[in-house]
């Protein structure tokens, strides 16, 4: 899966210690008439190298996937591109064995589009099951170029071509470089662009893929995990716009007004030696007619599937393909709105309810050249890798969840029964950070590396490193009591946190602060009668994944089958994004602790064998969303009437903590060196 745009018969390996040994019908047409001999001598077996022998196997024809050219970019919005690779995917997925699945790997991997080929094996890996511990490597390593600035990529070639590895300087890349403080929304482009939140983004798509075999579709409650992981991206972000005294984001929801926010992203795409192209401020989607990727409609029919839409969740109904109804006034219904909306080929009448949310990202892509006349390609909210870079991408999901919230509006509110836990009083709750007052956390800015050599065309010449600038929290620790009047009970604890005040400084209001909570974490404890403390360390997160997943150093961190936590290819939000910047005077937030009857909650279902980070967001493979009740609970809905604070809404098995977060202008570096990472040093920012 290394330098994926570079046939398979050059070496691979980060000193080329590995060469494929496949049939020459499989090699690029250009390479075909390569004199064996001549390949043998610059790139064959010797004592330092091995060979691969992939044997030749039957495969189907896949015309479809082939239809993509190599040169081209392979967009996961465009039907016609999901068409292709679903062809493909569905080839990986079937194979008997595994030794067949990477047996068919090999063999067309240099006839398909490199991005379609690694998409298709990526979706394959995280979802086979004989691949379960693989280590697969994450986009950031394959395709850097989809997350790093494009002058790295000129920077790296050049050290790799001319300095010994040990004099390589990682290439720093700075925290401002798509734009400058005279656009406002610049000032959270360090979260927009944040590697592995994008990273986040692209494998909870590749777990939770649109199309493929209903196996790999058909997934618990995917729908409403769609909603949800997306309703928390939105909830994130507006905590970050609050953070740096911006106005919460607007939804997209005129389709014919200026889309006032520009976006220039600043990246290579490697393939066709392009860059991805920008949008001017207050462009207008236009229809889109790009009859070469049979990409033909019209913004206004995404206005008649909106609407129809809307209907189903405001009237809690939606129409199937076979004309009967299925009921959304329940706690089902959101997992039904969530295949329509997004549209996944769980779409229950996708003629009536169309392509909205991924044809949306299409209109919001194409904007500069809807109908190809100026052969532009796409821009990154196009693609799943990316669109989280680009401040359009919020504001369309932003709406989304409003017509989500429609449908949430139609249920009614929990009761006492419900949010209640009989006998069970949280009496406290703390968080500390170490070396810090208690109830005050703190971020920071940090710079990691990241070894772009596995994603470079060139020839493999030892490692090279980026030096990103992200943002960084001191770790802490949750410090909750608990009194149990009753016999012992198990309890689920859920914690949130939401901004305090609006953008007037005025307190929030229930049905506002609802919706702005993020969910920081959630596990299962026993309660023994009596007096419960319960300490609870941030990096436990039920929602992240490890740091070291997100900037590991690939060859360092192999994982054994023993290794838990690298399961999923790593879907879970990035521990360093844990919490929102916070400011230098101190944000103030509410930190929500509630624990609920754990009876109420839970799933029966042998323990789970896999991934343990990031479940929350992500799931558990193979298995069921571990937690009965609605996803946000109990958050999603809104209050019953009088309720107007969190303050009123909290019963006896609740608990709020005001709480300040503090962000300091300083660097702390964490550098790798022989494949180890260390806190280097830590400075001032001038
Ligand atoms: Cu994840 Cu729109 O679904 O980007």
């Amino acid at each position: 899966m290394e330098r994926p745009v570079e046939p398979l018969l050059a070496p691979k390996g980060e000193r080329g210690e590995v060469v494929f040994d496949t049939p020459r019908d499989s090699w690029p047409e250009d390479y075909q008439n390569i004199d064996s001999d001549d390949l043998n001598n610059r790139f064959g077996p010797s004592s330092s190298v091995s060979a691969i022998t992939v044997k030749e196997i039957k495969l189907p024809d896949l015309n479809l996937s082939k239809e993509l050219s190599r040169d081209e970019i392979f967009y996961t919005f465009i039907p016609y591109h999901r068409k292709m690779a679903s062809e493909l995917i569905n080839v990986f997925l079937e194979m008997p064995t595994y030794e067949d699945f990477v047996t068919a790997a090999a063999l067309v991997r240099d006839v398909i589009n490199p991005g379609m080929w690694t998409f298709a094996m990526q979706v394959a890996l995280t979802n086979r099951n004989d691949t379960q511990n693989i280590d697969c490597p994450p986009l950031t390593a394959l395709m850097p170029q989809k997350f790093i600035e494009r002058s790295a990529f000129s920077q790296a070639r050049q050290q790799v071509s001319l300095l010994r590895e040990d004099d390589r300087m990682p290439i720093e890349i700075p925290r401002d470089y798509t734009a400058s403080d005279l656009d406002p929304e610049h000032r959270i482009a360090y979260f927009r662009e944040d590697m592995g939140i994008n990273l986040h983004h692209w494998t909870w798509h590749l777990v939770y893929p649109f199309a493929g075999t209903p196996e790999i579709v058909n997934k618990d409650r995917r729908g409403e995990l769609f909603y949800y992981q997306h309703q928390q991206i939105i909830a994130r972000y507006n905590a970050e716009r609050l953070s740096n005294k911006l106005l919460r984001v607007e939804p997209f929801n005129n389709f014919f007004e200026p889309i006032k926010e520009a976006y220039f992203p600043k990246l290579d795409t490697l393939v066709a030696s392009r860059n991805w192209p920008s949008r001017m401020a207050n462009s207008k989607l236009q229809d889109v007619k790009r009859v070469a990727e049979r990409l033909v409609f019209d913004i206004h029919q995404l206005e008649i599937w909106r609407d129809r839409i809307l209907q189903a969740a405001q009237e809690g109904r939606a129409l199937r393909s076979n004309y009967s109804y299925v009921n959304l006034v329940n706690t089902q219904g959101i997992d039904v709105l969530g295949d329509i909306m997004e549209s996944s080929a769980r779409n229950i009448n996708p003629n009536l309810y169309g392509d909205l949310h991924n044809l949306g990202h299409v209109a919001f892509a194409i904007v500069h050249d809807p109908d190809q006349r100026y052969l532009e390609q796409f821009g990154v909210v196009g693609d799943l890798a990316t669109s989280m870079r680009d401040p359009i991408f919020y504001r369309w999901h932003k709406y989304i969840d409003e017509i989500f919230q429609q449908h949430k509006a139609t249920l009614q509110p929990y009761t006492e029964q419900e949010l209640g836990f009989s006998g069970i009083n949280v009496t406290s709750v703390e968080v500390r950070a170490q070396g810090y007052p208690t109830n005050e956390l703190h971020t920071f800015w940090q710079q990691s590396d990241v070894d772009l050599s596995r994603g470079l065309d060139i020839a493999p010449q030892g490692t090279v490193y980026a030096r990103l600038n992200h943002l960084q929290h001191a770790p802490f620790t949750y410090r909750i009591q608990v009194q149990n009047n009753g016999q012992q009970r198990r309890g689920t604890v859920r914690i949130f946190m939401a901004p305090k005040f609006d953008e007037r400084g005025i307190p929030m209001i229930f049905s506002e602060q609802r919706l702005l909570f993020i969910e920081m974490d959630k596990f299962t404890v026993n309660l023994r009668s009596g007096n419960n403390t319960i300490e609870r360390r941030s990096t436990q997160s039920s929602i992240t994944i490890p740091y070291e997943r997100t900037f590991r150093p690939l060859d360092q961190t192999r994982v054994t089958p023993t290794d838990q936590e690298y399961n999923y290819c790593g879907c879970g939000w990035p521990q360093h994004m844990l919490i929102p910047k916070g400011s230098p005077e101190g944000f103030p937030v509410e930190l929500f602790v509630m624990v609920s009857n754990y009876e109420d909650d839970r799933v029966d279902q042998p323990p789970p064998t896999g991934c343990k980070s990031g479940v929350s967001y992500c799931g558990l493979r193979n298995q069921k969303y571990p937690d009965r009740r609605p996803m946000g609970f109990p958050f999603d809905r809104n209050n019953q009437p009088g309720t107007e604070t969190v303050r009123q809404f909290r019963r006896p098995n609740m608990f709020l903590t005001d709480v300040k977060i503090y962000f300091k202008d300083r660097i702390e570096i964490r550098v790798t060196r022989n494949g180890t990472q260390i806190t280097q040093n830590t400075t001032s920012r001038p």
